[in-house]
């Protein structure tokens, strides 16, 4: 086995690279250009190093490392000419057993993907959990990706470059990121529960509050907390799922941790529930070796964050902070079920006495600490496994409604209509322009529906939504000052009315310096650089933020980070890396 002992003492770059033969195909530049990096604290630093040299190589050297990679299933494959590693990987993935068919459409997307954009589809065929994907899901893939520019297909092949390159160190050095793997696991396993489910039976993973789904996944997670060896389980008036190991002093304040479980439409697996996976595992390795920690760890995980079904974001985390807003349990969703009525189906004690007992003793923690995917770029491209969040950006929701005069789309003449959709369209090019004017503003109207409407009708009504957020609360109340001073003008312009309400304002929560410390730390001890950034997205953090200190830890997404989409995607060596840096916090803790 390889060991970085081995290669901090290579006497020289050659020997260096030498001992990283195959890791990069056919391009021992990159080793030998690391090797001026050591020492090399962790395997993590030694994948960054590499990484990096290539990040900063000129795209022309970057071009010949990805055109120095074989096609998947390709010429190289058919005349046996690929390097062990590539044979491996492309065996182990069946692309030696593909049908016929599956060949010609392999061989169609080589010539079309070669053709858009001159190298070679890259994959990382052995997949975010190093246990292959399917010819199904390389043949989606491809197909998918066929569609993206040449810029993000560069990065992208790169970043897959990287990806098999990590795998195959990992195979050098003989390390299995067990606990990422578990997490990894987790969220495939939760994922099965889905209020959506698509022809084929896929789950179009969508868990909203207190359906079916989401009391599976209670009764799942309940389960996971029991068996991780937590002292005290429970699900509590809301129905966030809450697990206490306990410490060796009972008296001294706990640390509170989590995230969300419920879900947006069409979601990835990973957003909110990777936050409850990592601290679960965490308590189930101390609860496996016998340990107590001084202090106790309370994981809850939140039952509602994403405001789907109700418009009662953080109503989960808002029990525990004593900011639940009664009037929350008169709100009524889409099909007319009460938020009262859900809950006593759920049985739950859909009461206001219940659920006020729910809200912490601030003075019983220490703080509240979440780790949460970062849902953005910035990571994948900086190729850092780890983020520090410095805030969570304030926000503010609105839904609302144009109302003007449905009228015939044939007779009616352009300037003699009243028609609400334009005016909603208008107003979304507003929001667009407003939020771009101002760095880390994002503004989007993220649902726009003509209730009722006809092709050949005027649309006399256009319900939206308004999603706008600043990193601070007086930038974000300027944005939304701006756009509801613009609905009035386009409504009196075109002689229509509306209505707006607002359904959530969550203030801008600045990370608490010793919090964020210590998460700096433990990123530092994994011997991984510090990258500390805002989050644009909202978390449950930022509700625990009105009662104790609270900080965050970012982990980079797959797929240019995206998310709230089913491409989210995180590795299982990404997932350890979490894993590491929270065992890390709480060791600090001790
Ligand atoms: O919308 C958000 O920022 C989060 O996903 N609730
Ligand atoms: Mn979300
Ligand atoms: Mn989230």
């Amino acid at each position: 086995m390889l060991s970085l002992a081995t290669l901090n003492t290579a006497a020289t770059a050659r020997e260096f690279a030498a001992l990283l033969d195959g890791v990069y195909e056919h391009s021992p530049w990159i080793a030998e250009a690391a090797w001026a990096r050591r020492p090399l604290a962790s395997l993590a630093a030694l994948k960054h190093a590499l990484a990096t040299v290539v990040r900063e190589a000129p795209v022309e050297a970057q071009l010949g490392l990805i055109r120095a990679h074989p096609e998947l299933a390709g010429k190289a494959m058919v005349s046996s000419r690929l390097t062990t590693e590539s044979t491996g990987e492309q065996n182990r993935a069946g692309l030696t057993d593909c049908s016929p068919e599956e060949f010609d459409t392999l061989q169609r997307l080589n010539a079309a993907y070669n053709g858009k954009f001159g190298f070679p589809f890259i994959l990382a065929v052995r997949g975010p959990r190093s246990i292959g994907l399917s010819r199904r899901e390389i043949i989606e893939t491809f197909t998918r990706r066929l569609d993206n520019t040449p810029a993000f297909e560069r990065a992208e092949c790169l970043r897959q470059i990287h990806r098999i390159a990590e795998i195959r160190l990992n195979d050098k050095f003989g390390v299995v990121p067990l606990q990422g793997r578990q997490a990894w696991d987790c969220a495939e396993l939760l994922a099965r529960h889905s209020d959506v489910h698509g022809e084929g039976g896929d789950a179009v993973l969508t868990v909203t509050y207190l359906t079916d789904a989401h009391q599976a996944c209670q009764v799942q997670l309940l389960r996971w907390m029991q068996d991780c060896g937590f002292d005290e389980t429970r699900v509590d008036a809301v129905g966030n799922v809450v697990g206490i190991y306990h410490g060796s002093d009972t008296h001294a304040p706990r640390l509170l941790t989590g995230s969300h479980y419920d879900t947006v439409r069409n979601a990835g697996p990973y957003d909110g529930r990777l936050g409850i996976f990592v601290p679960l595992i965490a308590v189930r390795e101390l609860h496996l070796a016998g340990r107590r920690l001084k202090h106790g760890i309370e994981l809850v995980a939140f039952a509602e964050e994403e405001g789907q079904r109700y418009a009662a974001t953080f109503l989960g985390s808002s029990a525990l902070t004593g900011s639940f807003t009664p009037a929350w349990l008169d709100q009524v969703d889409a099909d007319g079920i009460g938020l009262r009525e859900a809950m006593r189906a759920a049985r739950l004690p859909a009461t206001i006495e219940a659920i006020a007992a729910e809200q912490r003793d601030p003075t019983r923690y220490l703080g509240f600490v979440e780790v949460h995917i970062e849902q953005g770029p910035v990571l994948n491209e900086l190729d850092l496994p780890l983020g520090i969040v410095t805030s969570i950006n304030g926000s503010r929701r609105f839904v609302g409604e144009v109302i003007g005069t449905a009228s015939h789309a044939g007779t009616t003449p352009m300037d003699r209509r009243h028609d609400a959709a334009l005016a909603v369209a208008e107003l979304a090019l507003v929001v667009e322009r407003a939020a771009r004017r101002e760095p880390d503003r994002v503004g989007t109207v993220g649902m726009l529906n003509v209730p009722n409407g006809s092709i050949n009708v005027v649309p006399g009504r256009c319900q939206f939504s308004l999603d706008l957020r600043a990193p601070t609360d007086a930038a974000r109340d300027a944005l939304a000052d701006e756009v509801t001073g613009a609905l009035q003008r386009i409504a009196d312009a075109r002689g229509l009315r509306w209505r707006l309400t607002e359904t959530m304002r969550a203030s801008a929560a600045p990370s608490a310096p010793a919090w964020q410390a210590r998460w700096e730390a433990a990123v530092q001890s994994l011997g991984l650089p510090l990258h500390r950034l805002p989050s644009g997205a909202g978390h449950d953090a930022m509700k625990l933020h009105d009662v104790m200190p609270q900080a965050m830890l970012f982990v980079r997404g797959g797929n240019s980070g995206i998310s709230h989409n089913p491409l989210e995607s995180v590795t299982d060596d990404d997932a350890q890396l979490a894993f590491d840096a929270f065992r890390q916090l709480l060791e600090g803790l001790a």
